[in-house]
């Protein structure tokens, strides 16, 4: 068991002082704003020894470390978090109750730092939960955005972006590491020297410019260990010499727009539309944090050992996606330019160091390069992707003697671009999907050549998701419900949840999970009618879609299908209903105009629906604002179904569908992603499938066939829902969703009509519905089905993914801390 960590009366005593010496004030008269900052920094004082501590057994038993690097990290809230990780939340809350303060109105103060877009963001920082949690040494790599992803205001339906300014008030968790800053360069040339000592040819890069890179370290909190690992974002600035040079010439203005210049890099997060936008600043971004992070490493490994030749055995870089590709360029050059390793050495390490993980199949979300742009910006980096280039030709040469196909198809640089993911295959020594189903696409159809060439490298590693936050923390009644039945090892090993299955015939047990259920929801109502003024009724189902808005998700089949239930009811008032109110949350990338007019959309049906008397509350639709990771825990715990829905082969994984059944929410989807292993874990009958397979979806890509305009043709009431777009139903503006309709039909403005097989699956959809609403209306039936989602689980733990990927890829050492005595006694 954890030692004590907090005593209360130390505790309150110290949030007290930190509100009179950070403020000048008194407990009561300190703002909500004021008391956040003096709790946080009263955890983070302890949050402090235990760091300490971490770092003492981390230099005793010198694990090997993973450095997992990643564009986003979506955090979500830490105070709270951090409490129940701590082990300290229970004793907190009571010291704060006595002090007369809410700990969920002083959580509700925190902003949530929301530097990432969605699931590829957010399940980095689950990882990072884990890893701690189970003991292995990592640090998480990334940039200190100073907007994250931007606030989401609906106004008149639409959305509207506000900047999302999470540092304004001052971030109690971060800690400001200037001792530790690196230099970053871009631009400038390669001059060439032949060095008479070694017989070798030197690579030196001049007239670049320099930045700044200044690392802030978040904790991250293991759960009950004492583990305290590190999230190490970078910020940028100029660098100081050429500020003082230009003060010194009076170039004042030069100084400060090289400043400018400079934090420009890290101003904001670049928004994930699945389409890859090729801006210079954001190949900066990613050059920045990659070779800011790498030279840390290896300072780090460097302090303790001699051999760089080793670095591997300590070191590994876990590449995100694509954006941090560039960390195999990165690491050759330092090994070469500034360790002496010739190639070949280089290569033998870099390529034991670098691992890749692939998040989509989508191909306008691969990341290309203009060679114009990469070289001018990484004219050195650049010189080693070419070579690795040329090399990587010359063994598929090797292998498929004559098969221009193959170099076409596979070399890094062709056409002019730099192709990421070909450059990360090469050079990884594991490629990894996030599912099962990605992972056999991946080696069957999108890097089928890779897979043939180099078949050892690939394996798969299911997402995961924490548990302690999305349900210890997001649903504290069920947790404690679980812990009173089974005991509270499932907060630590998830596989334990399955004890749970025994209770699947215990009417009481299954009403008091039901009960806690309904409590959930009745929070839920509160915030829907606090934040959207609409009134929707607890004992109705909620049905919910949650995730990022994209055409592939379909969030339009959702809202179409709602349409059609509204002409279904309206055409037949006396026709059995059960009152469903259906749920969504989305942000749209800023610039995805698709993506904000089936936003829109929804709000435009939001108001004729809800407004709709003649349906006596039948349905209800609410758009949730601004759905983020503090939003998403009160959700999820409040589900009741979980609509995963994409169009089958498109989801990679998923994550949402993992917290939903985690919370008891059944699962209508497509076989599609994690939902495949997610069916298989609690069985075809707890779940709700529909649509086209992958294979069929391929199929049709791949050779045509699939004509949406048939189905318009000779489906009226579908016919109808798609009329209703455009004819005054729900706009006054009959040209407002002309784009939306225009998409799914084979009309003249659209090339490829229902790329994403709405109208294919829309039967199977909503007759996927119906079988909703008859379990549903099984109370039974339906609680024992909610019951054995969150039961069977266990396998989407976080944990279990760390776990494999440890097992399999990263080999790393598990790290035991004690606390240190002298912390023990403060
Ligand atoms: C992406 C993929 C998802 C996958 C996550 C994490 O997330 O299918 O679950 O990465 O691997 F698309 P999104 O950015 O789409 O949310």
């Amino acid at each position: 068991m954890i030692d004590k960590q907090f005593d209360k009366e130390t505790f309150k005593k110290s949030v007290k002082d930190n509100v009179k010496f950070l403020y000048r004030r008194k407990l009561e008269e300190a703002t909500q704003e004021q008391l956040f900052q003096a709790v946080s920094y009263t955890v983070k004082d302890v949050i402090i020894d235990n760091w300490l501590d971490t770092q003492n057994a981390y230099e005793a038993q010198d694990p090997k470390i993973v450095y997992y690097m990643s564009m986003e990290f979506l955090m979500g809230r830490a105070l709270g978090n951090n409490l129940l990780n701590l082990g300290a939340y229970g004793e907190v809350k009571e010291a704060l109750e006595e002090l007369g303060i809410d700990i969920n109105a002083l959580e509700d103060q925190e902003p949530d730092p929301a530097l990432g877009n969605g699931g590829l963001g957010r399940l980095a920082a689950c990882f990072l939960d884990s890893l701690a949690t189970l003991g292995y040494s990592a640090y998480g790599c990334g940039i200190r955005y100073r907007y994250g992803m931007f606030k989401q205001e609906i106004r008149d339906g639409y959305q509207v972006e506000v900047p999302d300014a999470w540092l304004e008030e001052g971030y109690p968790f971060e800690l400001r590491r200037p001792e530790y800053a690196k230099e970053v360069h871009f631009g400038g040339y390669v001059r060439v020297e032949y060095d008479q000592a070694t017989g070798q040819n030197k690579f030196i890069h001049e007239g670049y410019q320099a930045v700044k890179a200044i690392p802030y370290d978040m904790p991250i909190v293991g759960y009950e260990n004492n583990v305290v690992n590190t999230l190490r974002i970078w910020d940028a600035a100029a660098i100081e010499e050429f500020g003082f040079d230009s003060f010194d010439k009076g170039d004042y203005k030069k100084a400060v727009e090289q400043e400018n210049l400079a934090k420009d890099i890290v101003n904001v997060l670049y928004p994930n539309d699945n389409k890859m936008s090729g801006k210079e600043l954001r190949l900066k971004q990613q050059y920045f944090f990659v070779s800011a992070s790498i030279q840390a490493a290896i300072e780090k490994y460097k302090k303790t050992h001699d051999d760089i030749k080793k670095l591997h055995e300590k070191v590994v870089f876990q590449m995100n996606d694509t954006h941090p590709t560039m960390a195999v360029a990165e690491l050759m050059r330092i090994l070469m330019d500034q360790e002496g390793l010739g190639w070949d050495d280089a290569w033998a390490v870099t390529t034991k160091c670098v691992a890749y993980t692939n998040h989509t199949i989508m191909a306008e979300a691969l990341e290309k390069w203009p060679i114009e742009l990469f070289s001018r910006l990484l004219p050195r980096v650049y010189q080693i992707i070419e070579e690795i280039n040329r090399r990587f030709i010359i063994e598929v040469q090797n292998k498929y003697p004559g098969n221009y196909e193959k170099i076409k198809k596979m070399a890094i640089i062709y056409d002019g671009q730099v192709k990421m993911a070909h450059l990360a295959i090469v050079a990884g020594f594991s490629v990894n999907g996030v599912a099962r189903l990605h992972t056999e696409i991946l080696k069957n159809q999108e890097l089928k050549d890779f897979y043939e060439m180099m078949p050892e490298k690939f394996n798969n590693k299911t997402n995961g998701i924490t548990q302690r936050r999305f349900l210890l923390h997001g649903n504290q009644n069920l947790a404690a419900w679980i812990t009173d039945h089974i005991g509270p090892d499932w907060i630590t090993d998830l596989s334990q949840i399955g004890k749970l299955k025994v209770y699947a015939d215990d009417e009481k047990a299954l009403q008091e999970f039901m009960n806690i259920k309904f409590q959930n929801k009745q929070r839920l109502a509160k915030y829907i009618l606090e934040h959207n003024g609409v009134e929707v009724d607890p004992h109705s189902i909620f049905d919910v879609q949650v995730k990022r808005l994209h055409e592939y998700k379909r969030q339009l089949l959702n809202i179409l299908h709602v349409i059609y239930l509204y002409n279904q009811i309206k055409l037949h008032p006396e026709m059995e209903f059960y009152p469903r109110t259906f749920i969504f949350g989305a942000k749209a990338s800023a610039a995805y105009e698709r993506a904000k007019k089936i936003i829109k959309l929804i709000n435009c049906v939001a108001d004729v629906v809800n407004n709709d008397p003649s349906i006596n509350g039948k349905i209800k639709v609410v758009f949730i604002e601004n759905y983020r990771v503090s939003n998403a825990e009160m959700i999820f715990a409040a589900a009741d179904v979980s609509e995963q829905i994409s169009t089958a082969s498109k989801e990679a994984s998923g994550t949402g569908n993992m917290k939903f059944m985690l919370n008891g929410a059944p699962t209508l989807g497509t076989m599609d992603g994690a939902n495949v292993e997610i069916v298989e874990e609690v069985g075809q009958e707890n779940a709700f499938i529909f649509g086209m397979s992958a294979d069929q979806i391929i199929n049709y890509e791949n050779h045509g066939g699939y004509d949406p305009d048939f189905i318009y043709n000779t489906d009226a009431e579908i016919r109808q829902v798609l009329m209703q777009l455009i004819n005054g139903t729900f706009s006054s503006d009959t040209e407002l969703f002309r784009d939306i309709y225009d998409s799914l039909l084979n009309t003249k403005n659209c090339s490829r009509a229902d790329q994403y097989f709405i109208l294919g699956d829309f039967r199977s959809y909503a007759e996927a519905q119906k079988r909703v609403e008859a379990a549903y209306k099984d109370e039974k039936k339906w609680a024992k089905m909610a019951l054995l989602n969150t039961a069977c689980s266990g396998k989407f733990s976080s944990d279990r993914t760390i776990q494999e990927y440890v097992d399999d890829i990263w080999h790393l050492d598990k790290v035991t801390v004690t606390k240190s005595s002298e912390a023990a006694e403060k």
